[in-house]
């Protein structure tokens, strides 16, 4: 394959530096104060997440990929052959190689992914794997419609891949949404396949984001370090810590950065003010029992095909199809 195939295609986006400032102001005006959790993700940020997901207490990677070595042959039965492989975010190599060792004659793979290196970097080691698949990264913000790109031959259905309970990261209603947006993208004789995290034992899902290598709240308290040096900003890092606690009520775990005394922070022309102990929420992590996430599939029109789970019944693999009626 030429190099030039695996150039990604250009959807705009990664909001430029006003916009950026703008999305920061507002959140640190907010009552109670609040940062969207996709800040994370600059190429450090990213880094520190490939290390959470190595960590013993983070169970999530482990225990989809303990899954899909389980079933990937029965999701790929039911996915059937001649797939259009949408992937949202360029997520993890090994599960989709691990579903694209399974599927049958699939028409290509399309990562959707807003960080460049990180989509050039998987399109590449996917690339090597499968030297004859067809790949059309898309760098694009997967939350916004989607221009796809053409096909190479007529797929028998386009299935948008999910892993990683990334839709855990979404309010209820913002969920909801994301998956209409993929029902539309998907087309009539689509599905979404999709890894949900589910509910268990409080203290097991809260030490998953308070590992004892400290990586979790380094990459928390790295989102400030992001705004210091995009937006100049004056987060002294040492005046502020982590906190992930998990809320049972509403099924999530609760990720704030907490400010460790009184203290005046400039962003732009904003002095923002911090109290002792005040607490600005920067992540939701929701956590769903499998009726839960069919309700929320049902209101976006979808409904669960079909449900797998992992030898340690800690996490889900669902695949989603069009709801009759
Ligand atoms: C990407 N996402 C599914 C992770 C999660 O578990 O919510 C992000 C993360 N935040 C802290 N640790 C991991």
């Amino acid at each position: 394959m030429s190099l030039q195939a695996l150039e990604p295609r250009d959807d705009d986006r990664r909001p430029p530096a006003s916009e950026l400032l703008e999305i920061v102001q507002r959140g640190l005006r907010a009552q109670p104060k609040r940062l969207p959790s996709w800040l994370f993700y600059d190429e450090r940020g990213s880094e520190l997440f490939e290390q959470i997901c190595e960590q013993p207490e983070y169970y999530l990677t482990r225990a989809e990929i303990a899954l899909l070595e389980a079933h990937a042959g029965d999701i790929a039965r039911t996915l059937g052959p001649d797939v259009r492989l949408v992937e949202y975010g360029s997520g993890n190599a090994v599960k989709t190689r691990q579903l694209l060792e399974h599927l049958v004659s699939p028409v290509c793979y399309v990562p959707v992914e807003i960080a460049s290196e990180a989509l050039a970097a998987s399109v590449q080691r996917l690339a090597e794997r499968f030297p004859a698949l067809p790949m059309q990264p898309l760098h694009a913000d997967f939350t916004r419609p989607l221009r796809l790109p053409i096909p190479p031959r007529a797929p028998r259905r386009t299935v948008i891949y999910f892993p990683g309970s990334t839709i855990g990261n979404f309010e209820q209603r913002e969920a909801i949404q994301l998956l209409r947006t993929m029902r539309d993208e998907m087309g009539e004789a689509g599905g979404v396949l999709i890894g949900v995290d589910l509910k268990k034992d409080a203290a097991r899902i809260e030490s998953a984001y308070n590992d004892g290598a400290g990586i979790t709240a380094e990459f928390t308290l790295n989102m400030l370090a992001r705004l210091n040096r995009e937006l100049g900003s004056d987060f002294h890092l040492d005046a502020f810590r982590h906190r992930a606690h998990y809320n049972p009520l509403a099924g999530r775990i609760e990720t704030h950065i907490i400010s460790t005394r009184e203290q005046k922070v400039r962003v732009g022309r904003m002095l923002a003010t911090f109290a002792e102990d005040e607490a600005m929420l920067v992540e939701y992590s929701c956590k769903y029992s499998p009726e839960d996430f069919a309700a929320m599939a049902h209101k976006a029109g979808l409904e669960v095909a079909k449900l797998w789970l992992d030898p340690e019944q800690l996490f889900s693999v669902q695949y989603l199809v069009r709801r009759a009626g």
